[in-house]
């Protein structure tokens, strides 16, 4: 199996609830190393850039907001697999539908406040990294 990266985004409403650590252990657990990490706050502008590909959608504003109403820990996850691990360790994007002993079913607030974001494909999570992280600064 191929080693991949992915983009992994711990989003606001688990920050707030202090409960970042309780997330990296179940990426820890499930397989996937954090090599790369850093908390911020994303300005309405940089969570706009980041979620263009939702512009359309009518969620996206309220999306943004959302994305940059306080810290998140952004980070690259590794291992085999690493785009799908996540996605399945993630659950689906909507909690009331995500399996359980997933992150979304233990910690979402709702489909919008949901916890955490992943990369969706290979190529979408080469681009989400460099959004954020240059290679120097990605140890796996
Ligand atoms: P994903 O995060 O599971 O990949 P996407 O469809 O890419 O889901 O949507 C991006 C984000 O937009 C979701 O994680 C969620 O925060 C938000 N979102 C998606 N669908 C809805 C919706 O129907 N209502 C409100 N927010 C939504
Ligand atoms: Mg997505």
């Amino acid at each position: 199996m191929a080693i991949e990266r992915t983009l992994s985004i711990i989003k606001p409403d688990a920050v707030r609830r202090n409960l970042t650590g309780a997330i990296v252990a179940r990426f820890e657990s499930g397989g996937l190393r954090v090599a790369a990490q850093k908390r911020m706050r994303l300005s309405l502008a940089q969570a706009q850039a980041f979620y263009a590909v939702h512009a359309a959608r009518p969620f996206f504003s309220s999306l943004c907001t959302f994305m940059s109403s306080g810290p998140v820990v952004v980070q690259v996850l590794e291992g085999e697999n690493a785009v799908l691990r996540n996605r399945e360790i993630m659950g689906a994007t909507d909690p009331a539908k995500a399996a359980p002993g997933t992150i979304r079913k233990d910690f979402a607030e709702s489909i919008e406040a949901n916890s955490v974001h992943g990369s969706d494909a290979a190529d979408t999570a080469a681009k989400e990294i460099s959004f954020f992280f240059s290679e120097l600064e990605i140890v796996g």
